[in-house]
């Protein structure tokens, strides 16, 4: 019996794991109050900073480019950390670099916007994704 449960809370550990493995967390989750026009996301070799970011209607998302090889901002239809899909709305897909080192997001509406970056690799094994929530 004492087995039994012992196997039961070894599978339920594993799944939790697992579970939270697909989702992964915010590494920093910054909120910006409601009247600053702007702020300011670093698109670096690896990250994005702040990944999760929390804004409200009206303030502007300057993603700024501090890296050294070309990444890329490209929406997708979420959830957080995933590398796969492509968001058709709002579509974003800008390739940045040191000749074209910042891309400024007006948010439309209230609501999530999940990104990534679409360089091979940078996404899966970097971890560069990250969501701006509009409030
Ligand atoms: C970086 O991006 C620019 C613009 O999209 C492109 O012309 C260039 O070939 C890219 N460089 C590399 C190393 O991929
Ligand atoms: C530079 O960024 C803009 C968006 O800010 C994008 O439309 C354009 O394609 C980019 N140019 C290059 C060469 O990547
Ligand atoms: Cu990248």
């Amino acid at each position: 019996m004492e087995k039994n449960i012992f196997v039961l809370l070894t599978m339920l550990a594993f799944f939790t794991l697992q579970v939270l493995a697909q989702f992964p967390r915010c590494k920093s989750d910054i909120t910006i109050g409601p009247f600053e026009s702007f702020t300011t996301v670093i698109v670096g070799d690896g990250f994005f900073s702040p990944d999760c970011l929390t804004v409200h209607m009206g303030t502007t998302i300057i993603f700024e480019y501090q890296g050294n090889t070309n990444h890329t901002v490209t929406s997708t239809n979420g959830p957080f950390g995933n590398c796969n899909q492509r968001a058709l709305s709002p579509e974003i897909d800008v390739t940045l670099n040191n000749d074209n080192s910042t891309y400024i997001f007006y948010p439309q509406g209230r609501g999530t916007l999940f990104y990534k970056c679409n360089i091979l690799g940078h996404c899966e094994r970097d971890g560069m994704f990250g969501k701006v929530l509009v409030i």
